[in-house]
């Protein structure tokens, strides 16, 4: 198919979760033309599709909702410290209404290719639907956790029972009451899930594989310190929050643990767990690089497990052993622990007792069959690459980018892609992205593109690309930034190592939120350093 040069988009974002959705925002009102091509039936990306029960944010909503706008921020008001699926999928539709951005928004189409055109400097897009799109600029805001993992059990089809995937659960929702339900998994999606499908099932068999770290929410109402400091100068709070290794207030100390005597440690460690979610990460400067101070706060936990578990053995089962704290993603919890102090629930140790199959009316271990009526897969994602790797994308060359990542995610700032000119990544692997506070990193993402966007239309300048070796040089920073800390030592996802084949590199910035902020706007001042940018070669002139 041909498109006339008339239809081309400034540019072309594919999904429309927070990121998609404020970058849609961002450059229709500095008057280019854009537009968003999104998988789902709805906007809200992740919020959209992860609706298992008990789904809520981690982060404090006063913190994980959009600055951008005083307008936004004045009339919307969180109903709870962490705000549940529903709510942040009401927040995410007030969004799309009140910037008028449905319009702009095309739903439930896919984009199935995008291929560079060198000639007319643009990309071409199609869709699942059978539409052809040119743009100038292709942003992919496609989610770092949008794509579950292909994981599957021998025998599953002929499984008598549901099957559920937390990260595509029905919109209207399950009721298992009555139900002899298994869960597969025990990392954040299971954690938030499990004490309310517990209460409602007549029986929960949890199968785990690897225990994760977990600390409570205490969810509730926002803490009246923190609505004051807010309401007193929203600005000031946000730059806070922003100018933090996480995007996030975490009144980090620079305090060495292995320096401070051990009880003091305890109190600190005590006195953040009471407050609840992260604000633990923050307790000592070491925890993150240092094995013995990392060790302290491992112990801690442990000890928090076995006050909540009245079981030693199951306490045991729960608490992590194969990595240090912090080096995979720690969950927050609503009752977690407790919920194995009900007599309907049960721990299954898939180590010792291997999964072999599933059959008609449930699943076999090597030591027993378990029966049930509806299973639950929380078996997590193909995550930072995976929503990229299936879109058959080809850059300059008709180069594959997943040959240009065939080793490992490769890019400048996490931004764009030597080879693939034009193209932006929000939150994409070398960002901070999964590291911190989402919202406020596609804030920085979206305005810093925008920003390079409305220079080069101003400048007519056609495309900008990453160069190659400001690529290999913030490749081979992003493994510099994360090596003095302990975040390698885990099998985590933010290595690769949750999809088998996947190449393990540590795919985001470990740098900091605030750091990065500022390599970024150092780039721009100095002209966009590290980019090749061409002037426009006036293809459509007559001369
Ligand atoms: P996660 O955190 O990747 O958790 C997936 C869980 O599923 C984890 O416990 C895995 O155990 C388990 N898993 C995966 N495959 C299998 C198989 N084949 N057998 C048994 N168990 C398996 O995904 P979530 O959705 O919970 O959370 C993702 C992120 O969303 C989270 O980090 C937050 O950032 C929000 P394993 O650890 O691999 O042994």
């Amino acid at each position: 198919a041909s498109v006339t040069a008339a239809s081309r988009l400034d540019a072309l974002i594919v999904g429309a979760g927070f990121a998609g959705m404020y970058m849609l925002h961002k450059l229709r009102s500095a008057g280019l033309d854009a537009k968003v091509v999104e998988a789902g039936a709805g906007v809200g990306g992740t919020w959209y599709w992860n609706r298992y029960p008990g789904a809520r944010v981690d982060i404090q909503s006063l913190e994980y909702s959009f600055g951008f706008d005083e307008g936004l921020e004045r009339e919307w008001r969180w109903s709870e410290r962490y705000a549940p699926q529903p709510e942040l999928l009401r927040y995410a539709e007030h969004v799309a209404e009140r910037f008028d951005l449905k319009r702009d928004i095309l739903l439930n189409t896919r984009v199935a290719t995008a291929h560079w055109d060198e000639t007319g400097q643009e990309w071409r897009v199609t869709t699942d639907g059978g539409e052809t799109i040119a743009c100038r600029h292709l942003i992919l805001a496609t989610g770092c956790l949008s794509i579950p993992t292909e994981v599957t059990f021998p025998g599953i089809e002929s499984f008598g029972g549901a099957v559920y995937r937390t990260s595509r659960w029905p919109h209207e929702g399950v009721d298992f009451s009555g139900m002899r339900v298994g869960i597969i998994g025990t990392g954040s999606s299971a954690i938030q899930s499990i004490p309310i499908i517990a209460e409602q099932a007549e029986r929960l068999t949890v199968f785990q594989r690897t225990p994760n770290y977990s600390m409570p929410a205490h969810n509730g109402p926002i803490p009246e310190a923190d609505l004051e400091a807010w309401a007193k100068d929203p600005r000031a709070y946000r730059a806070a929050s922003k100018d933090t290794i996480g995007g996030f207030q975490n009144e980090a100390s620079e305090a060495l643990a292995t320096d401070t005597p051990p009880e003091e440690v305890r109190a600190e460690l005590e006195r953040r767990w009471a407050w609840g979610g992260f604000r633990i990460l923050g307790a000592f400067a070491d925890t993150s690089i240092d094995p013995e101070a990392n060790r302290m706060v491992q112990d801690f936990v442990a000890s928090k497990i076995r006050e909540q578990v009245k079981d030693p053995a199951v306490a045991d089962l729960l608490t992590p052993k194969d990595h240090p704290f912090g080096t995979k993603r720690p969950c927050v919890d609503t009752g977690y622990y407790a919920t194995f102090n009900r007599p309907n629930v049960e721990l299954v140790n898939l180590r010792s007792e291997p999964l072999v199959a599933f059959d008609s009316t449930g699943i076999q271990t090597e030591v027993r069959n378990y029966t049930f009526d509806a299973v639950v897969l929380a078996t997590g994602f193909d995550a930072m690459t995976g929503a990229i790797d299936r879109i058959d994308i080809r850059g300059a060359g008709g180069r594959r980018i997943q040959d240009h990542w065939a080793e490992g995610p490769r890019t400048y700032l996490g931004l764009m892609v030597a080879g693939f000119p034009n193209m932006f990544t929000i939150t994409g692997p070398g960002s901070p992205s999964v590291l911190t506070n989402m919202i406020n990193s596609i804030e920085q993402h979206v305005e810093w593109i925008a920003d390079c966007l409305t220079v080069l239309h101003q400048r007519q300048q056609t495309s900008i690309e990453a160069s190659e070796e400001a690529e290999a040089a913030w490749v081979r920073h992003v493994a510099e930034a994360v090596t003095p800390s302990l975040l390698p030592q885990a099998n985590s996802w933010y290595m690769g190592a949750n999809v088998p084949g996947k190449p393990r590199m540590f795919m985001p910035y470990a740098g900091g939120l605030n750091t990065y902020t500022q390599i970024c706007q150092d780039v721009a001042d100095k002209g966009y350093e590290g980019f090749v940018i061409r002037q426009g070669e006036q293809v459509h002139s007559d001369s």
